[in-house]
């Protein structure tokens, strides 16, 4: 009897995904290589452990793993992104039947799914290059899943994506077909940079409850757990609110004991090159890139500390009001984030010929994720919309909500910088909207330069569109036009 699936990969990710398979019915088939020296394998610890007595089949052989899978094969790969994919598809494209389908749930950069994909299906096989999130705990009780590629492989892996997918609060599986080639790679790796941003919005929050307000512990769980009612209701913000009463095995709070240096793994670095590759403004999860790295030197930050000493007015502020305002300034800013995140993958779209449908991947974002949230509910429906809006921020709804929250915003960022205390994205984020919502910038003034001193030519407003001037400016630098490049 063959297995319904392979998985190949018995890290955290692997090993939760293939008892998740199991947990739905399906029979599967494991595979992970076996590391020189170590005593008992991979493959053994799990068969002797969280897989005894289920419906699952381990093997240390690639081919007999193989062998064991009914055809056209469903492999799963869950190994290290890079070179471990390519490796382990050279060692696989052997041993397969034309029609077999790889999918790669691992963080892969788009481009080389891109590259997979072609090469996979000049060999006669399909691939699925897959973004997989919500950790440890999703892997095992319901992820986010995010597949493109062969599309032909959709109907065939559909069943077992869906059912170990997690389960938005309508019961719709929060796995759909992306689009081909690497989008759905791509997809994944804008909600991981978007995952950057909320957690950089959310971590200033609290830091100017702390450092405005004076706000302990509990007080801004407390905050942090009634906005978890509200509006804001999301993984990250619960999260926080935990986070903020948990107290390590001395009593004290651990949030206080932390370092805080942050680190990454460059998905946010990814998001954020990529829309400069598109020429699309990301500044948001930029800035909560920026701010991880920043926060890293830690050294440099406390000799700097010393040189620059911090004039506080120390204001009494209304507690409630400005609460109020820390909200505003998270929502609005989030809302930002979002628009400018949606954005790149609609210019990705247009630019890789991938038609991504919009709201089918906010829904997949509201169950299983990091950034899971009803207000994904919202950005769902404002792309429903049959008058789609040219921008997230256009569509009525949201409209309406940055209106309403932009006095307490912009009073909280202002009130936080003459206080010296950092907002970075709070800030970014209302300088994205100030400019985004200005008919003119000074981008004439930037155009005249380019031309002054590198003849780069521009359009001018008494013109068309499309035209392109140059003048001499100094009366000496002739008439000679740059080759124009437009990024
Ligand atoms: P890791 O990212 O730590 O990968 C470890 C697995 O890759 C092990 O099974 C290891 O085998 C295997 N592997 C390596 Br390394 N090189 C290999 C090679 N050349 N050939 C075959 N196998 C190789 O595990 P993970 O944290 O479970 O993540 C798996 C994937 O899922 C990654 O791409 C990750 O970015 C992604 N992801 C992780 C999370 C998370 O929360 N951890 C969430 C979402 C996505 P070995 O045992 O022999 O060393």
């Amino acid at each position: 009897n063959k297995t319904d699936i392979g998985l190949i990969g018995l890290a955290v990710m692997g090993e939760n995904l293939a008892l998740n398979m199991e947990s739905k019915g399906w029979n599967v088939s494991v595979y992970n290589r076996t590391v020189p020296g170590v005593e008992e394998g991979v493959v053994d610890r799990f068969m002797n452990g969280r897989a005894k007595g289920k419906n699952i089949e381990g093997f240390t052989d690639i081919k007999d793993f193989v062998d064991s899978i009914a055809t056209p094969r469903k492999i799963m790969m869950m190994v290290r992104a890079g070179s471990p994919v390519d490796e382990l598809m050279e060692q696989l494209f052997p041993l397969l039947s034309p029609g077999d389908i790889l999918i790669d749930g691992g963080n892969s950069n788009y481009e080389d799914t891109n590259r997979r994909v072609k090469l996979a299906e000049s060999k006669g096989f399909l691939f699925v290059g897959s973004g997989v999130s919500g950790g440890e705990e999703g892997a095992l009780n319901g992820a986010s899943i995010m597949p493109g590629g062969s599309e032909k492989a959709w109907p065939e892996v559909k069943p077992i994506l869906q059912s170990i997918a997690a389960k938005a609060s309508d019961g719709t599986p929060c796995c759909q077909w992306v689009g081909p080639a690497g989008s759905g790679h791509f997809v994944k790796m804008i909600h991981n940079g978007i995952e950057y941003g909320d957690m950089q919005l959310i971590a200033e929050a609290y830091w100017v409850m702390k450092n405005l307000l004076d706000l302990n512990n509990e007080e801004m769980a407390d905050v942090f757990s009634r906005w978890n009612e509200g509006k804001l209701r999301s993984y990250l913000i619960e999260i926080t609110a935990n986070i903020l009463r948990h107290k390590d095995k001395t009593g004290g709070y651990l949030i206080d004991k932390i370092l805080d240096a942050a680190g990454q793994k460059g998905t946010g670095k990814w998001s954020v090159i990529n829309a400069m590759e598109l020429g699309m403004p990301l500044g948001l999860i930029a800035t909560a890139v920026f701010e991880r790295s920043l926060s890293a030197q830690k050294e440099l930050r406390h000799q700097a500390s010393h040189q620059f000493p911090r004039q506080h007015t120390q204001p009494i502020y209304n507690k409630v009001e400005l609460v109020k305002d820390i909200f505003s300034a998270l929502y609005a800013s989030k809302l930002v984030s979002y628009a400018q995140g949606f954005a790149v993958l609609q210019r990705a779209s247009d630019t890789f010929g991938w038609q991504l449908d919009l709201a089918s991947i906010a829904r997949m974002w509201r169950g299983g994720c990091i950034i899971r949230s009803i207000f994904l509910n919202d950005i769902a429906a404002a792309f429903e919309a049959t008058d789609k809006p040219k921008h997230l921020l256009m569509a009525p709804y949201f409209r309406e909500e940055m209106k309403a929250s932009l006095s307490g915003w912009k009073s909280l960022v202002a009130e936080a910088m003459k206080e010296e205390l950092p907002v970075p994205a709070f800030s970014s984020a209302l300088n994205y909207f100030y400019s985004l919502t200005s008919a003119d910038l000074p981008a004439n003034m930037v155009q005249a330069q380019r031309d002054y001193f590198g003849a780069h030519t521009f359009e001018r407003k008494d013109e068309l569109r499309g035209q392109f001037f140059h003048e001499n400016w100094t009366g000496h630098g002739g008439d000679t036009k740059s080759g124009t490049y437009n990024v």
